[in-house]
């Protein structure tokens, strides 16, 4: 049996990397084989793809060479690890995912949705998360936590307009795929966040028991 895709997505700064150590205590607990990975990365190619898609440059990146670059990340990492872990059964936990590129590229560069679609289908086919945890802070709050942590990349030298318009885009798929996500309100203390985590990820695992019996 195919194991489970659970994505981790949201603007900047706003926890995604404290919630997954938090998501792997989950499935360890549950005694589950799985794989943490993410996005731009997670084979060796594609984390060549992410810094040069993350380094701040003097050069204007054109928007369609950004979404050409991320798909072909995407790609690598689909060959190389999110499928086969799958395919044995294994979970698969991903720091962001193509919803990032409908909220990024889409939304926030404004590109054409129809043609990431399409992108999407040629290097995915039907593969799509099982559960996208979508965390949700005010982008001022985000930007002051990842300001605070390190400097800007290249995406968190944006204006903030970009990033209310990458919010946006990520609360239109929370409402156009209900099934598939659950809006985190990220902007309340750790402990919270972690505790509505834990009441989706329990969950989402009680329907699939019920549906694998
Ligand atoms: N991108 C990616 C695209 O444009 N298109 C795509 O298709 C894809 C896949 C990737 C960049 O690429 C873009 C989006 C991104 O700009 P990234 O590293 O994945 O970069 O994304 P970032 O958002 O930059 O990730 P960060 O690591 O900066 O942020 P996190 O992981 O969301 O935040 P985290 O956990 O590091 O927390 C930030 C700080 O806040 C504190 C933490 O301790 C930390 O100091 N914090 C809290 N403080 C108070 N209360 C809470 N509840 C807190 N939670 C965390």
């Amino acid at each position: 049996m195919r194991g489970k895709f659970i994505t981790i997505e949201g603007t900047e700064g706003v926890g995604k990397t404290t919630n997954i150590e938090f998501i792997q205590s989950w499935l360890e607990a549950k005694n589950l084989a799985f794989v943490c990975t993410r996005e731009p990365g997670g084979t060796p190619l594609a984390e060549q793809i992410r810094e040069l898609l993350l380094a701040p440059r003097d050069e204007i990146v054109c928007s369609t060479a950004e979404l050409l670059l991320m798909f072909a990340g995407r790609a690598q990492h689909l060959h190389q690890v999110i499928k086969p872990v799958l395919s044995e059964g294994a979970w698969v936990l991903c720091d962001r995912f193509t919803d990032a590129t409908y909220a990024y590229q889409g939304a926030g560069r404004n590109m054409r949705t129809d043609l990431i679609a399409e992108l999407e289908m040629l290097v995915q086919g039907s593969l799509r998360p099982d559960l996208t945890l979508i965390l949700d802070i005010p982008v001022e709050v985000g930007l002051k936590r990842a300001s605070a942590r390190s400097e800007p990349d290249r995406f968190e030298q944006e204006q903030v307009e970009f990033f209310e318009r990458v919010r946006q885009g990520y609360l239109k798929i929370a409402e156009e795929n209900p099934d598939r996500c659950v809006i985190i309100d990220a902007s309340s203390p750790l402990k919270a966040v972690q505790r509505q985590i834990t009441v989706a990820l329990e969950a989402f695992w009680f329907s699939s028991e019920e549906s694998n019996a």
